[in-house]
């Protein structure tokens, strides 16, 4: 099987340069099936599918410190609904300072429009994925989503490489080390929320990680403008295989879209906010109390967009199962124990295909040990 991770199966075509190259036709690999489509309105708000200012829950965490769960009731009810209701929410006021935020996002931007030469030097295999890459997946013949992107490990310390990290814009590795570290910490901070509202001690989430020794890392997307948006997608369909992930959109670019109800809601990021949602590993060990939730992406003519898509994750070698505290008879464990080393082999080799991964494995009957 990891032979089969070795190389792409295709040589990679960077699709900022198919959109550089000012193409008004985008190249039928990237034409996707029709119901898979997206409707792009092209009205001001940016709100598309007729979702009428619907957006994923808004909470301010003023009181979350490294020390203190202290956020008042409400707000831990409104997490706990957005946790099991949509798997998504923004954060405000959350300890990361905006002007970081923005460096880190800026610096990135800068990267990605570098001469082309600097930034093949990073290029990426599907064996760890680390570095400047086109695609997902290594299906031949797969049909591809319209970006690129940059993938690299903050953690475990074993993996962090700052030889796989760009060394320009220069400033490049500072800043991706300084955004990591804050990240890190705010995701500690979120874990003990979620797993005080699951009824469960303050670090249960957290040791069913691993404890310290989780696994951090961080994807850069970047969405090219597209002559013809309403064929393609930036990013397909999927639910994230991790624990967390805290996602710094493009303050100026809508485009994240999150499944709800049978819909595509177009997330309307607050200023400065990140956008927290539960991956696959949570669904799992909160014995599906809390979901993880589709979600893609969609581009358009005018503008390009950046987003730094942080993934915090269990440590990658020990079983991942439901914890014990939330299983019972009424409600058996869901999920068989699995590494998340095991799990992610599935998106590495198939690329986003929704949540058919997590929910394959459910199964009523699982015995689980
Ligand atoms: O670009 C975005 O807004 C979302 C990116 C995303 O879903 C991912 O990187 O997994």
């Amino acid at each position: 099987m990891m032979n089969n991770l070795q190389e792409w199966p295709e040589p990679i075509i960077r699709v900022q340069s198919l959109s550089e190259s000012g193409l008004s036709m985008i190249p039928d690999r990237y034409v996707k099936p029709l119901s898979d489509r997206p409707i792009i309105n092209r009205s001001e708000s940016g709100n598309n599918e007729g979702d009428d200012g619907v957006n994923i829950p808004l909470i301010d965490l003023t009181g979350l410190t490294d020390d203190e769960t202290g956020l008042p009731p409400t707000t831990m009810d409104r997490i706990s609904s957005a946790c099991r209701e949509w798997g998504f929410f923004q954060v405000v006021n959350h300890g990361v300072s905006p002007s970081l935020m923005d460096r880190a996002r800026e610096t990135w931007r800068s990267f990605f429009h570098l001469p082309m030469e600097i930034k093949q030097s990073y290029a990426n295999s599907p064996k760890t994925y680390e570095g400047y890459g086109s695609r997902l997946g290594i299906e031949k013949g797969a049909i591809l989503d319209w970006s690129d992107y940059y993938f690299l490990h903050y953690l475990p310390l074993s993996l962090k490489d700052y030889n796989k990290w760009p060394a320009s814009p220069d400033s490049c590795r500072e800043v991706i080390d300084e955004y990591g570290k804050e990240l890190v910490k705010l995701g500690g901070r979120i874990m003990k929320v979620l797993s005080v509202n699951l009824g469960l001690k303050e670090d249960r989430l957290q040791n069913a990680f691993g404890g310290d020794n989780l696994g951090a890392c961080l994807r850069i997307n970047f969405y090219p403008k597209c002559p013809q948006p309403d064929l393609t997608l930036g990013l397909s369909s999927h639910s994230d295989p991790g624990g967390l992930t805290i996602l710094l959109p493009d303050h100026q670019v809508p485009g994240l879209q999150v499944r709800r109800d049978g819909r595509w809601i177009t997330v309307k990021p607050a200023p400065h906010a990140f956008i927290v949602n539960i991956g696959d590993q949570v669904q799992v060990l909160s014995n599906a109390n809390y979901k993880s939730v589709e979600h893609r992406v969609i581009v358009n003519s005018g503008m390009e967009r950046v987003s730094l898509a942080f993934f915090y994750n269990p440590k990658s070698d020990i079983p991942i199962k439901p914890v014990e505290e939330l299983v019972s008879e009424e409600k058996p464990a869901l999920y068989p124990p699995m590494t998340f080393d095991e799990y992610r082999l599935f998106i590495r080799l198939n690329g986003p295909k929704g949540k058919s991964q997590v929910e394959s494995l459910k199964s009523p009957r699982c015995t689980c040990d």
